[in-house]
């Protein structure tokens, strides 16, 4: 204890220190405390020491592609600057077929694909029917591939276009072949914030709600925290206690994953790009304060692929998949690609320090690239 203690620059983190070496829960205060502080190498230090007590060297990636149905959407959020209203230029939906032939191609070229993320807008005309079918479709089409699907709002969404609960959705859903759901509209549970933010979207109450529900039926979820607008450290640190107490109660949740707010052509003017400093810090923390979640992803699309890289060393374990064709990031101003191959993440990983485990979306080992791969 002495020995690292000696190391760490900031003396307000001492009683942090001592209790992450201990294996004690941290607190509302250790979480600001953390957040406040600029000594990054005792926060990636501590951070990359709780990921390697959960998940060992292995660091994860999976063969993966995305899919967004329709970039319709009848929502209001002020960061989202993929929505289109219906009629409006550059408003689609894709037909299930051409669904189908997106996933086709892609698996021509990538016959390891294990998983299909589809996400798309509140579409005005669509119900549970329409949105379970493209699910029914697309495990018709390729029964082995798992499909994570429908954050928590869509599934409200739908739900309630179609006059039944969320429990009736997910059941439905579930039996359409969907595998897991996606942790996309988190954003930040504050209240203040999520109602200048996304004043009409489900509350963070909601999306718990919801995913505790998904959780009870078998399935399991993600869960996301968009940070770097109009948040404080302090919202930051109550989204991530909010859903470890969620976590307590039912284990459901596999990954968190801190999304890094991209500003071009939204509504939120005074926001900036995130630094890799805050990026990493958020990446840490999280680690840190969710004691409970398995696993932490460094999202590359949103992070680029360097970050996403550094983030394997401050509590990351995970870096998401190839993606291909991920358009929300992209049309605020991604400065990452679309797509990364396979042997590009594998190097990330190892150069990281790390031992690269291909998994499918439940975390299912499909091979451990062991040196000489
Ligand atoms: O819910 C929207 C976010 C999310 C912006 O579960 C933005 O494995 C940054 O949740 N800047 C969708 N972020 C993406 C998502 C996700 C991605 C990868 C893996 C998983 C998973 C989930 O993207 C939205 C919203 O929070 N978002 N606009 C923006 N301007």
């Amino acid at each position: 204890m002495d020995r690292v203690l000696n190391m760490v620059r900031d003396r307000e983190l001492f009683p942090v220190v001592e209790k992450v070496l201990s294996g004690e829960r941290l607190s509302f205060e250790d979480g600001v405390k953390l957040f406040r502080s600029t000594d990054i190498h005792t926060i990636g230090f501590l951070a990359n020491l709780v990921a390697e007590r959960k998940n060992g060297r292995f660091a994860y990636f999976n063969v993966n592609l995305h899919i967004t149905p329709t970039n319709i959407c009848v929502g209001t959020c002020k960061f989202c600057a993929f929505k289109k209203k219906k009629g409006e230029e550059g408003a689609y939906e894709l037909t299930v077929e051409e669904i189908i032939e997106k996933i086709s191609s892609y698996k021509a070229k990538n016959p390891g694909i294990t998983e299909v993320h589809i996400v798309g807008g509140l579409h005005p005309d669509w119900g549970l029917e329409e949105y379970a079918g493209i699910v029914r479709a697309v495990k018709e089409a390729f029964p082995d591939i798992h499909v994570k699907a429908y954050t928590a709002e869509e599934i409200k969404y739908m739900a309630g276009r179609s006059g039944v609960s969320v429990e009736k959705a997910l059941k439905e859903l579930i039996e359409a072949g969907l595998g897991s759901i996606p942790g996309g509209g988190g954003e930040i549970f504050a209240e203040r914030i999520r109602s200048r933010l996304c004043p009409d979207k489900i509350s963070g109450e909601e999306y718990l709600e919801i995913h505790k529900t998904a959780h009870r039926l078998g399935l399991r979820s993600n869960a996301t925290m968009l940070f770097g607008h109009i948040e404080t450290y302090e919202d930051r640190v109550d989204h991530l206690l909010r859903l470890r107490e969620a976590q307590d109660e039912t284990g459901g949740f596999q990954t968190f994953i801190p999304l890094a707010f991209h500003p071009v052509n939204t509504q939120i003017e005074s926001a900036n790009y995130t630094t890799g400093f805050d990026e990493l810090k958020t990446i840490a923390v999280s680690r840190l304060i969710l004691d409970n979640f398995p696993h932490v992803k460094a999202y590359w699309v949103m992070l680029g692929d360097k970050v996403a890289q550094i983030s394997l060393q401050f509590g990351a374990d995970d870096i998401d998949g190839t993606v291909v064709e991920e358009d929300i990031t992209q049309a605020a101003g991604a400065r990452a690609g679309q797509y990364i191959s396979k042997e590009r993440l594998i190097k990330l990983i190892r150069e990281a320090g790390k031992i690269p485990v291909e998994r499918d979306t439940l975390y299912n080992v499909i091979k451990v690239y062991q040196e000489g791969w």
